[in-house]
């Protein structure tokens, strides 16, 4: 657009009416524009203050945080639901630095996203001059994503952006930096060529298509199975092909085990569902096919008991990144291709090619599965004051049933690792939770993005330590006035609230907080709805009235500090030490 207000009367204008100029700032919001980049996730600041200002005038979708980590979390979040990459915006340095874990998520757990960030002068920083929060950003940018960049004249915004977006979501997705010193942001220039410079990306993630050899060679693999199971991964639900991944399972007849955020992909109800029977799936399987995850450390990098006797199984493995096969174990059959054509391929060639389950293996899973839920069914109804995690989640588990259009955010160690296994999710894409890091503190930052992108209401069930690191951001939830139901799962403390100082000092246990912290009264603070739940009835009552009424309630649900396990469901990974065990009576054995 032209642009006719002061910012453009500046002294490297060019010759001419200041009606046909346009600048840097107003470049850069058309350059998202065009290519469909509605929102903007940002904490203003020196040099980007009146970029988000005029992202508004020109009706982009600017939300503000209150720090950048969750602006950026926001963003990819946004990545992880469109398929199309969220924009996070940060100030220069610190700022940047704030922004750089999210960027580091997002790369991490394959979701598309591109932070932009001010930066100071080059010719300054390069000197080591000192000036404005001076710092070398792109440098510090590269090992956290898939691609780096820096714009030094308006007039490549058009491609930079270009560049950023098909980085961003092409093959394998991740995050993208994009530096923009403040001068350039000012830079003016014809508003014709400047319109002409915007490049318009065409068809940035193209469909990969599979070999007819891997998919041949999946084939024969499959024949040869006895007991198969299928491995969904937020791959697959990134992809957005949610009805090929179902005729796949269903026309293989094979159970399926869906990765964290892959339920719902298909309901976790579903006859063929192994969710309740996974540590036996995982061990007693014979072929297994991983659509969209890695077998990684949640998988016990594919080794070691989990996974029964060394050598017997053999891995079909989709991913669009073909570095992926072969990372931890030998995978028999590789087909290197998006999901969606993968299943289409798969699926065809399945016809006529005899691919059933024996009956003995679909039985011996659903009677392990159907045990499992009728022993944890039976925990779940219960009205504890103080609640345990059972009751509290029976709660919520029945909250999802009744609204499953409800997007779950879930974060925690107890709080998570229960909470994953209890509650049943419906939809594709309607649980987000710490992904590929564990990482605390992506609760509000998702909840915000799942109700900007889908317009739906929010329900994030979050431990307490891990609210603690994104709670500040209620009042964003209510500033925005967003459907968000927060339930802080108050146990006082990391794991449990009943730890003590080994030493016998004065000072609280490392992992405790404060007893009986009113969080309630956090969200009370910004004009929301603030609700103590102390049992199973009540919690119900406050989260089914935030449910329905949509206001922007935080409920603070009292768990017994004494209800959770150290690290959740990986203790074992805690490093073990017999010296410790020697000097302190308390440390755990296992
Ligand atoms: O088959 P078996 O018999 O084995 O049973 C399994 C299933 O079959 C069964 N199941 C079911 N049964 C019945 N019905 C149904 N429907 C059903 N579904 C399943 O249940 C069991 C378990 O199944 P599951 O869950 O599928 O399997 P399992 O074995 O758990 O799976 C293994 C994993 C590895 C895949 C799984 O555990 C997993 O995904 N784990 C993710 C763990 C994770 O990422 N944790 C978060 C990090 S922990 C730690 O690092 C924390 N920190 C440090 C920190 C972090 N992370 N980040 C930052 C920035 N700074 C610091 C901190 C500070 S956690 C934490 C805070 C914790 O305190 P909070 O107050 O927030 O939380 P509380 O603990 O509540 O106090
Ligand atoms: P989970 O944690 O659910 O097991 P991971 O994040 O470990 O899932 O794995 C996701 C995998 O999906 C990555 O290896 C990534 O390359 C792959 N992937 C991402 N998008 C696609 C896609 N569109 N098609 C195929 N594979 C994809
Ligand atoms: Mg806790």
């Amino acid at each position: 657009m032209a642009v006719a207000s002061a910012h453009a009367a500046n002294s490297n204008a060019p010759e001419g009416d200041i009606e046909n100029l346009t600048d840097g700032f107003h470049l850069l919001i058309d350059a998202l524009k065009l290519n469909g980049i509605e929102t903007i996730y940002n904490v203003p600041g020196i040099p980007i203050t009146d970029l988000g200002r005029y992202a508004q005038a020109q009706w982009m979708r600017v939300i503000s945080f209150r720090h950048e980590q969750h602006a950026g979390y926001a963003a990819s979040v946004a990545g992880f639901l469109t398929k199309m990459p969220g924009v996070c915006m940060t100030v220069s340095a610190p700022g940047f630095m704030n922004g750089l874990t999210a960027l580091a998520n997002a790369t991490t757990n394959c979701w598309p996203m591109i932070l932009i960030s001010g930066s100071s002068e080059r010719e300054i920083v390069d000197l080591a001059q000192g000036d404005y929060e001076e710092m070398d950003q792109l440098a510090m940018a590269r090992p956290f994503c898939k691609a780096a960049y820096r714009l030094t004249y308006a007039q490549d915004i058009g491609i930079a952006v270009a560049r950023a977006i098909r980085s961003a979501i092409s093959g394998r997705p991740g995050g993208v930096y994009l530096d923009i010193p403040g001068a350039m942001l000012g830079q003016v220039m014809d508003a014709a060529e400047g319109a002409r410079s915007l490049v318009k990306v065409i068809e940035p993630a193209q469909r990969q298509i599979p070999a007819k050899s891997a998919i041949d060679r999946a084939i024969e693999v499959m024949k040869t199975a006895k007991r198969p199971l299928i491995v969904l991964g937020k791959g697959a639900a990134y992809d957005q092909c949610d009805d090929l991944i179902r005729e796949l399972v269903e026309k293989s007849g094979y159970p399926f085990l869906p990765m964290s955020m892959a339920k719902g992909l298909l309901p976790d109800t579903h006859p063929q569902c192994a969710a309740a029977a996974r540590s036996m799936v995982l061990k007693d399987s014979d072929v297994v096919i991983m659509m969209g995850a890695r077998i990684n450390w949640l998988l016990s990098h594919g080794k070691g008991k989990q996974w029964g006797e060394p050598g017997a199984k053999r891995f079909v493995q989709m991913d669009i990144e073909a570095e992926e096969m072969d990372s931890n174990v030998e995978i028999a059959a590789p087909i290197v291709g998006d999901v969606g054509s993968c299943c289409e391929a798969l699926l065809k060639a399945m016809d006529g090619a005899g691919i059933a389950p024996p009956k003995e293996w679909l039985d011996a899973v659903n009677s392990k599965a159907t045990a499992n839920m009728a022993k944890m069914d039976a925990r779940l109804r219960n009205n504890n004051d103080p609640m345990d995690y059972h009751g509290a989640l029976g709660v919520i588990k029945d909250a999802i049933n009744d609204h499953p259009d409800t997007i779950l955010v879930n974060e925690g160690a107890n709080t998570l690792d229960m909470c994953r296994s209890i509650v049943n999710i419906h939809k594709p894409r309607h649980r987000i939770d710490v992904g590929t890091w564990g990482v605390m503190g992506i609760g509000m930052g998702s909840a915000i993005a799942a109700a900007i992108e889908t317009g739906k209401r929010v329900l994030a069930v979050e431990g307490d330590s891990a609210f603690g690191f994104c709670g500040m951001e209620v009042e964003t939830v209510c500033r925005y006035n967003l459907p968000i139901c927060t339930v802080v799962f108050n146990n006082d403390g990391i794991y449990r609230g009943d730890g003590e100082n080994w030493g016998g000092g004065d000072d609280p246990a490392t992992t405790v907080f404060v007893k009986g912290a009113r969080y309630d009264q956090m969200i009370e603070a910004f004009g929301g709805v603030g609700v103590i739940a102390r049992s199973p009835d009540e919690l119900r009552k406050a989260v089914y009235e935030a449910l329905e009424s949509g206001k922007p309630t935080l409920i603070n649900a009292i768990i017994d500090p004494a209800a959770g396990k150290e690290s959740g469901n990986i203790g074992n990974l805690n490093p073990q030490s017999v010296v410790a065990q020697r000097l302190y009576p308390q440390a755990r054995k296992d």
